[in-house]
């Protein structure tokens, strides 16, 4: 009898024991999966393990419960065996499946270009104030970039002294950029001024179909609005607004974060550097920054390595300062410092549980609460430093940071770290994995890398695309989602794709994923690459993937493909060039707003895992084939890594075919005549 329940009790005990994450099954890094199994020997819970517990709800997940009103939640199921004849699936007040999933993408979508937006007003905001010269933590370091910025924004640049144009004083023009990009979120008349920096027939496609934003937050509360109960019912008019609204996010909050943020900051330039959690060391004070504005974290890097802090924590038995970063802060100050990312989204919470990290330092975007919990089993000081993103538990230190004293809140947390390097209390286990990688691409620096002066700023890029070495342009970013294999669907679309002989721009935790792959090497090129991209690669000195930043430097593919449909011969708008979009892992609203504006701007976008919509089929009919004759870019989904990038591919090819340039890839070069008679 005892022996019974003896039995019983453990198989109880088993039955409530969690169930744990296989680490080889829940990443391809070896890193990663050292730290989750460190964690599991530790008790502590990471994502990978909440991912094997909590199940997703599959009508939430097909994007068919509308929870707009307190009638509700209204969940339209699929019926088992499809729909037959007419979809007579209705929500209390009528609401269609259609309405439903399209109501739900669109308040993502809102979601998405708000936080992207809402960092690019903050970047403003500091603008501003540096342009005031309240504060000489910030100066303008980029005066070219202003000038491009003023321009785009009909800032004058030059000024008539006794009828003579002269130069306007930078100074006066930076005051007069920060007042007019301020006015871009909520300016009472007009529309957003970047739109014109995109090809002329793409703005007008915008401008026929209605889409034009007016200004960046009217069209997040428009879409607040329309959805609310009883508003828009109409999927199709509903998404106009989402088209609007994502427009509004990469041609204007977005873009303009990047470029006010480069003019802050410093453009990026090719540099080195490393990744993955092997760059944190043992011996050093680890500060770890994460979330997504550069305006904190850009201070902490200058604090960190003046020569006072580096004694201070030399003084506290440190041999020095390791900085490092998670997320898109990890990319800002990668690409302007060459600072290296421990890690990805999915690696927040084993930066901690390596027992080495002192401090880790949070704003805004892709921060889990349970950091909080992991940083409890540890010495880790846990710091949040925005006022808009705070945690309940009681160990988070919150260091309001401000620009107006940017320097002594930076003094404030880097001395903390160094405090408490003396507190490491568990046994550290640094993974040794890291790789090296050039990052730090953009715009500019594709010009200088691929470009020529014989015709068009990217005469080299589109030369080696009319001839066949480089068969195509693929954007692939974002995130990383727990419900996939972390890092494989990313790793496994982009070999797919430079296999192919594509070469990949990329941001977010894409580019991170790839720098942990070494995919960030011109070395890389002869190993992964088809020997048209290999070449190119070798001879200019690339890497078949060009990381070009954070998720708001998304703009950065926008324009640089506006770049490459002006230097000539790949037909008249980014709809016509044989380029693609890619998010293998996204999880977040910024990726669907990021992933609407590609589509907007005519890219053919395909997404990984799952898409919210599946559960409506007219409405995903409408975003993954109709969409393509408003704005000539398609959603697609594409769970499998290898087929996602052979859908790429086909396209690419399919562009190819109608540029006229599908025979090229066979010839080895093409003259001028020849590049003539394309065009012609
Ligand atoms: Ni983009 Fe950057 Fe990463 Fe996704 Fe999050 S960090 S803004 S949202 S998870 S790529």
């Amino acid at each position: 009898m005892a022996e019974e329940v003896k039995v019983k009790a453990k198989a109880a005990k088993a039955a409530k024991a969690p169930k744990l994450a296989d680490p080889v099954k829940a990443s391809i890094d070896p890193a990663t999966q050292q730290m989750i199994s460190r964690a599991q020997e530790l008790g502590i819970d990471t994502i990978f393990d909440r991912a094997q517990t909590i199940k997703p709800c599959n009508i939430g997940l097909q994007g068919i419960c509308c929870k707009n009103c307190s009638m509700g939640p209204c969940r339209l199921p699929l019926p088992k065996g499809g729909i037959e004849g007419e979809d007579t699936r209705k929500g209390m007040c009528g609401a269609t499946a259609n309405t439903i999933a399209a109501r739900n993408f669109i308040r993502m979508i809102a979601g998405g270009a708000a936080a992207h937006s809402d960092h690019g007003r903050s970047v403003a905001e500091v603008f501003l104030s540096a342009a005031r010269k309240e504060s000489d933590a910030y100066q303008i370091k980029d005066v070219n970039k202003l000038m491009t910025v003023a321009e785009a924004l009909e800032v004058e640049t030059k000024v008539e002294v006794d009828g003579e144009l002269q130069d306007r004083d930078p100074d006066e023009i930076a005051l007069e950029v920060a007042e007019k990009a301020l006015a871009e979120w909520g300016k009472p008349e007009g529309e957003v001024l970047y739109l014109k920096r995109a090809p002329a027939p793409l703005y007008e496609k915008w401008k026929k179909a209605g889409v034009r934003p007016r200004n960046i937050d009217r069209e997040v509360v428009e879409i607040m609005h329309r959805t609310h109960m009883g508003v828009d019912q109409d999927y199709k008019n509903l998404m106009k607004q989402g088209v609007r609204c994502s427009l509004a996010d990469g041609w204007g909050g977005s873009m303009l974060a990047t470029d006010l943020q480069d003019i802050l900051f410093g453009t990026p330039y090719p540099l080195q550097s490393e990744a993955n959690l092997g760059v944190m060391r043992e011996d050093h004070v680890n500060i770890v920054i994460h979330g997504h504005e550069p305006v904190l974290s850009e201070i902490i890097v200058a604090v960190s390595q003046r020569k006072d802090m580096i004694e201070y924590a030399k003084n506290k038995g440190a041999k020095g300062i390791q900085l490092s970063g998670i997320c898109c802060t990890a990319n800002e100050i990668l690409q302007r410092h060459g600072v290296p990312p421990a890690g990805t989204f999915l690696q927040q919470e084993l930066a901690i549980i390596t027992g080495a990290c002192d401090a880790m330092v949070v704003d805004i975007q892709c921060i889990f609460q349970n950091l909080a919990n992991v940083a409890k089993c540890f010495h880790t000081k846990l710091i949040t430093t925005h006022p808009i993103a705070k945690m309940e538990q009681d160990n988070v230190i919150h260091i309001e940071f401000d620009e107006h004293h940017a320097l002594e809140d930076a003094e404030k947390i880097v001395k903390l770290a160094i405090d408490n390097f003396e507190n490491r209390k568990t046994e550290v286990m640094i993974p040794r994995h890291k790789a090296t990688q050039i990052a730090g691409f953009g715009v500019e620096s594709i010009r200088y890398h691929l470009g020529g002066t014989f015709r068009g700023d990217y005469f080299t890029l589109n030369d080696n695309i009319i001839n066949g070495r480089i068969r195509g342009i693929a954007g692939v970013v974002g995130c990383n989602n727990a419900r996939s294999r972390h890092n494989e669907a990313h790793i496994t679309v982009v070999k797919e794709l430079i296999k192919n002989d594509v070469i990949v721009l990329t941001t977010g935790c894409n580019g991170i994923a790839c720098a942990m792959e070494g995919l960030l090497t011109p070395e890389s090129a002869q190993v992964y690459c088809g020997p048209g991209l290999a070449e190119v690669c070798e001879t200019v000195g690339i890497p078949p993937v060009l990381h070009l930043g954070s998720c708001v430097d998304n703009s950065r593919i926008l324009l640089a493909a506006t770049e490459v449909v002006k230097a000539g011969g790949l037909g008249k708008d980014i709809s016509d060039l044989p380029a693609a979009g890619s998010a293998p892992e996204w999880m977040s609203e910024k990726a669907i707003s990021i992933g609407q504006y590609f589509v907007a701007s005519g890219v053919y976008t395909v997404f990984g895992v799952t898409l919210p919509t599946s559960g409506a089929p007219v409405f995903h009919e409408f975003l993954t084939k109709d969409m393509e004759k408003l704005y000539g870019g398609m959603w697609d989904l594409e769970a499998d890594p290898v087929k996602h990038a052979q859908k790429m591919i086909a396209h690419i090819d399919k562009k190819r075919k109608e540029l006229g340039i599908d025979k090229a890839r066979e010839r080895v070069l093409m003259d001028m005549a020849d590049r003539m008679a394309l065009e012609a």
